[in-house]
């Protein structure tokens, strides 16, 4: 497939501007030619990261946003506002805003359109349970949290689609090759049913979930798999490796 590999580094709520000044060295000094690189810091360092990377090929995502520019929100953020900064990009319906903050689907799909309508890149998240996937319900949950955002979407160009099974995330407990494979693959099917063959065909399906240096080359060898979603690991110099999985 011509499909461009494509990498993003979730901090999640980790980094200082100190940390953050190392993982920008090596991040820039690193070869990140063949991939498309994003990454995810806190909103506090999101303005800082933007200008530190600017110019390197390296681009600034939001962790989250909210779906209306601007208001009487207290703690969010807006489309708006991160492309103010100069950042593209924005990850949306991460599993920890879905499980730990409660969002829904239907909040997520609100959230995909604005910030596509603001003119932002996205990368939306889905994934499974444990428990979910324990009663063979896993595809059933990943069409739904699809389906949820679809008809919201006009350019998928704009979009990433992020496969984190949520018992794999943090935990250690990486999917096997075949595990995401089997996943990415029904997905596409289904992109392919459900919106077109040429969105199926194009739209880059990313993995996430305690990927490291020593798993990333064997997930990313299957033909669906896309490039990845990094927690934990793109906080430490591996994340260079992991960007170069393919090669
Ligand atoms: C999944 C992933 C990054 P980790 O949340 O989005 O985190 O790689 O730490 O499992």
């Amino acid at each position: 497939n011509n499909r461009k590999f494509f990498v993003g580094g979730n901090w999640k709520m980790n980094g200082s501007k100190d940390s953050i000044n190392e993982i920008c060295g090596w991040l820039t000094a690193g070869d990140t030619a063949d991939t498309d690189v994003v990454v995810g810091p806190p909103t506090a360092y999101l303005g800082y990261v933007q200008e530190k990377l600017a110019g390197s090929g390296v681009y600034a995502a939001a962790q989250n946003c909210y779906k209306v520019p601007k208001g009487a929100f207290t703690g969010e953020i807006s489309p708006a506002m991160i492309k103010d900064i100069g950042c593209e990009w924005v990850i949306l319906g991460h599993s920890e805003r879905r499980n730990v903050f409660g969002e829904t689907d239907e909040l997520i799909a609100e959230k995909i359109e604005h910030a596509l309508g603001e003119g932002l890149k996205v990368i939306a998240c889905i994934g499974e349970k444990l428990e979910e996937r324990e009663a063979g319900k896993t595809e059933e949950v990943v069409f739904r949290q699809t389906k949820a955002f679809k008809d919201k979407v006009k350019d998928w160009s704009k979009v990433v689609l992020a496969y984190e099974p949520v018992w794999a995330i943090g935990t250690g407990k990486v999917a096997t090759p075949q595990q995401a494979q089997e996943v990415h693959a029904r997905l596409r099917t289904w992109l392919s049913e459900n919106v077109s063959p040429a969105v199926a065909n194009s739209l880059r399906i990313i993995y996430g979930g305690s990927v490291s240096a020593s798993n990333c080359n064997d997930l990313a060898t299957q033909g669906d798999i896309d490039g990845f979603l990094v927690g934990g690991a793109s906080l430490k110099p591996d994340f260079v490796k992991i960007i170069n999985a393919r090669k």
